[in-house]
């Protein structure tokens, strides 16, 4: 659901600044990782996608050929409040994300394609948090 979603986007983003140096995401790009849902924010940046990979690896989300390793994400995923009604939905539109650009090579240009895709796909699936309820629980991260 879009509430679960919010938490664990409040929880990841807080990695973003830790990783702004090593993936030179400039915060004229993204200032804070909760606007990435925001209606106007264009997922096409490729240091957005080196700095997803760095963050995800803050929580070994990903195996070591920089895509999503499924038991990891099931169990983040499910740490957080109701996170077992989202899990694996999430796990699935990121996996069927990762199956379309599986032939890129360049890492940080193929994950920010799948996090583009991903964005849309929660959009559809109705999972996608408005930014107001990320900020609602920031607090608690
Ligand atoms: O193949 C690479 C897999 C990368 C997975 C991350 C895609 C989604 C990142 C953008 C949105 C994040 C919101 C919340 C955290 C989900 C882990």
């Amino acid at each position: 659901t879009a509430e679960v979603m919010s938490h664990v986007t409040a929880h990841f983003g807080k990695a973003l600044e830790e990783c702004r140096e090593e993936s030179g995401l400039s915060a004229e790009v993204l200032e804070e990782f909760q606007h990435f849902w925001r209606e106007d924010f264009e997922v096409v940046h490729r240091e957005l996608g080196c700095a997803i990979i760095c963050m995800s690896n803050k929580f070994s989300l990903l195996q070591d050929d920089s895509r999503m390793h499924h038991v990891n994400m099931h169990d983040y995923v499910k740490s957080f409040p109701n996170g077992e009604v989202l899990s694996e939905k999430l796990v699935g539109l990121i996996h069927n994300c990762e199956k379309k650009y599986d032939s890129m090579t360049d890492d940080c240009d193929r994950v920010v394609k799948v996090a583009a895709c991903f964005k849309v796909d929660a959009k559809g699936a109705g999972i996608a948090p408005e930014v107001a309820m990320i900020e609602a629980v920031m607090e608690k991260y």
